[in-house]
């Protein structure tokens, strides 16, 4: 396809095409002050604004490329050569908002953010060319230079924009949890890779502002702000008044924004650059001076619909629509640019043609892109791994005298036995002890050490700075580590329980997971989170206490998830977890099993069979656990239970129980549920040619489906059967063990799986 210059100038031209062509036209020779073109110099714009002739003159390009890649977006939809078509028309005026700001302040945008998009193009060394990007995007095109035609994202590592999701709000507990870490990585001493002066910029709609997501990262600010912590942050509404089709109360932005406690709020008109511009530097300076949050409120329109689908009239009425054209922020910038003696009106008429006519083009060039074409094109960035890399950072222990100084001289290898609470604590304080820019957060882990003393003593051992208790808000948690992660600093927050992931789980799904997909690793999320779960809790039953379902983690595409069984597997999975984040940026899920947190006896009271020692520094790289690798218990060859969790030590038990009948059992824990580790299931089915799965979680979407499916698509033609919990919530008390998985049912399943 090469559509000539003809057909791109006769491109139907919409209503807001025709309303600015007819007011510049109208004005044409009637140039205000009667001059001609004079060039734009270093003077304001207007008179009392700090914005120059010179930068309107380029930000009003910035704004008509804009304006014009929504048209080159709506111009490839029609030929099948683009798939995304909603606009930044009538919201460039934000624009002046990254003129404002410096090119060093991370931003994570609005959809509606172009112009903000190309004004900040402007500002790099030296420029660059954003139009191509933003159409590259708009192809799906595989060179397009941060999603790599993986999605239409504004996004550049050299611009410090930080792609996002279409998940409206979700990018904002991320832009909370950067702007404290920004200031936290400084005071900890760590390059966090922006200068230590750098303000958070986050732009949103003003729908999006009632979003649960949004009031949370909002409140979060607040709270952080009242208590006088550090925390740059810029939050600017684009208020157009509408989403998609549902009208914003007038006034509500306003009252919302300005009753947020510790916010500043900012406020100027969008159609008006230079208002524009000097209360973004306003805001910005506020930001950055002070430390502290502020919204910048601005009033923008929006022409064409929600995206180029969108039958505006269905819901709009014609003078409504109408009315905004007044506000077009292009007539706004060309009204400065025409009463400064810049331009003449056929001065602006031949710009916009310009612009027009050359992105046009541009959209035919890139038309045809190459796109990607196969599954691993599409999934090399969903889970990078590099062996040697990971295997190094999860040997890597403190100078032996910081370790000593860490554990105050009682070293965890010199006691007998560790449970797996204490296993964990000791291997989080040997890599707080290695890794100074990484923190611990959660609720309750610093004063009280955690529900199940699992981060007992850490925060009085690594100060407040490292390890702190959070505002309870699970998505606020996340969203810290996700800033936190981009900063530069190695996060391990901690959910309290399973069941409250939930409530915040596109944080970890939608954000989290994303981040590498949509930047082709270029930004990551190095994490490691802890979540305390599963069932089997002796005196504190429920459901939410014990939730055994893993589904919404199992599927998120290059998830690590952890789940030590036994002390000594806890400890180096959790430095290969720590590895893998550090050296593959990875997100890793290590679950940990509330019911064996204090378990010491296997067999029998008083047997010490679930304690373990820990192993020394020196005993690490020998001790290495790949992610995605199980451990085989025992070696008969009778029978082969595959299990994790608490299943492990349930099967254990039944296995030396059939032992005693002389039927030798294998069981392979398979400590890590993703990746699910596949050859080392079929290895060990097949030496006994029957398996048993024994699993805690529900039948329905529970890990056992993975583990039949792995062994049947692997042609596997021994006996399987599987015991699993039931497809229900877990109830209080003793009736929590009528649809849990059991020993009973597992023992009695195995002798099934047996001759007679
Ligand atoms: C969490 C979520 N729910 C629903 C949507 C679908 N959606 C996309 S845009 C939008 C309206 C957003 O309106 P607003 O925040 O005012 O931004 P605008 O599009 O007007 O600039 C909705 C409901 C979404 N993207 N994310």
């Amino acid at each position: 396809m090469s559509p000539g210059q003809a057909e791109r100038a006769q491109a139907e031209r919409d209503p807001v095409e025709r309303h600015f062509g007819e007011v510049i036209a109208a004005l044409d020779g009637h140039s205000p002050d009667g001059r001609g073109e004079r060039p734009a110099g270093p003077g304001p714009i207007r008179d009392g604004s700090a914005l120059t002739g010179q930068r309107c003159l380029e930000l009003f390009d910035a704004q008509l490329a804009s304006r014009h890649l929504d048209l080159a977006a709506r111009w490839l939809r029609a030929r099948g050569a683009g798939y995304y078509t909603i606009g930044s028309s009538g919201h460039e005026g934000n624009a002046g908002v990254a003129a404002a700001l410096r090119i060093t302040d991370p931003a994570l945008l609005h959809y509606r953010s172009g112009a903000f998009y190309l004004a900040r193009c402007q500002q790099a060394t030296p420029p660059r060319d954003g139009v191509r990007d933003v159409l590259l995007g708009l192809a799906g095109a595989a060179e397009e230079p941060i999603a790599g035609g993986r999605h239409k994202v504004f996004g550049h590592q050299l611009l410090n924009v930080i792609p996002q999701t279409s998940t409206i709000a979700s990018h904002l507990p991320r832009a909370l949890g950067l702007a404290f870490a920004l200031d936290r990585a400084a005071r900890l001493g760590r390059p966090a890779g922006w200068p230590p002066d750098a303000i958070v910029a986050a732009s949103l709609g003003d729908a999006s502002l009632n979003h649960s997501t949004a009031a949370g990262a909002i409140n979060a600010a607040t709270y952080c702000a009242y208590q006088r912590l550090p925390l740059p942050l810029l939050l600017v509404i684009e208020d157009n008044g509408i989403g998609i089709s549902v009208r914003t109360p007038p006034g509500w932005v306003a009252a919302a924004a300005q009753t947020a406690a510790g916010f500043r709020y900012f406020h100027a008109d969008g159609s008006d650059l230079a208002a524009t511009y000097d209360a973004a530097l306003a805001a910005a300076a506020w930001v950055r001076e002070r430390r502290s949050p502020a919204f910048l409120h601005l009033a923008v329109v929006r022409f064409g619909g929600h995206a180029g689908s969108d039958v505006e009239s269905g819901y709009r009425g014609a003078a409504v629509v109408a009315a905004d054209l007044a506000a077009d922020p292009l007539l706004g910038t060309a009204r400065l640019l025409l009463t400064a003696g810049i331009l003449t009106p056929a001065g602006v008429t031949a710009r916009y043609e310009e612009s027009r006519d050359r992105i046009l083009g541009l959209a035919a060039e890139v038309a045809g892109s190459p796109r990607l074409a196969t599954a691993a094109q599409v999934m090399a960035p969903l889970a990078p791994h590099h062996r040697e890399q990971v295997w190094a950072g999860a040997c890597l222990a403190a100078e032996p005298a910081r370790r000593g100084g860490a554990f105050a001289g009682r070293l965890p290898e010199a006691a007998d036995g560790l449970t797996l609470a204490q296993s964990i604590n000791a291997a989080l304080a040997d890599a707080l002890a290695a890794r100074p820019g990484m923190l611990v957060f959660g609720e309750d882990v610093a004063r009280k050490g955690g529900v199940y003393g699992v981060t007992r003593g850490l925060a009085q051992r690594f100060g407040a700075a490292r390890v702190f208790d959070t505002l309870l808000d699970e998505q606020s948690i996340l969203g810290l580590a996700l800033g936190a992660g981009l900063a530069g600093l190695l996060p391990v927050p901690e959910i309290q329980y399973l069941a409250y992931l939930h409530n915040a789980a596109d944080q970890i799904r939608g954000e989290a997971a994303t981040l590498s997909f949509f930047s082709q690793a270029q930004y990551q999320n190095p994490l490691v989170l802890r979540i305390a779960g599963l069932a089997y809790q002796e005196g504190f039953g429920g459901h939410f206490h014990n939730d055994n379902a893993l589904a919404s983690l199992r599927d998120i595409p290059g998830l690590i998830i952890a789940c030590p069984a036994r002390p000594d597997d806890a400890a180096p999975m959790l430095r290969t977890c720590l590895a893998a984040a550090e050296a593959d940026g990875r997100v890793c899920v290590f679950l940990e099993p509330i019911a064996l947190y204090h378990t010491r006896d296997l067999h029998q009271a008083g047997d010490g069979g679930w304690l373990a020692r820990y192993d020394p520094p020196g005993l690490w790289p020998a001790g290495f656990v790949p992610a995605g690798s199980a451990r085989c218990h025992g070696n008969g060859r009778d029978l082969t239970i595959v299990t994790f969790g608490n299943g492990l030590r349930m099967s254990l038990r039944v296995a030396g129980r059939l032992a005693a009948d002389r039927i030798g059992c294998r069981v392979l824990d398979l400590r890590w549920i993703a990746p699910l580790p596949a050859e080392d299931i079929l290895r060990e089915a097949n030496v006994t040619g029957r398996v048993l799965v024994a699993d805690e979680t529900r039948r329905t979407g529970g890990v056992s489906e993975a583990i039949i499916t792995t062994l049947s698509d692997a042609g596997f033609t021994g006996k399987t059967v599987r015991v699993t919990s039931e497809d229900s919530f877990i109830p209080l008390g003793d009736a929590a063990q009528v649809v849990l998985l059991s020993e009973a049912s597992i023992e009695s399943a195995a002798r099934s799986l047996l001759p007679r």
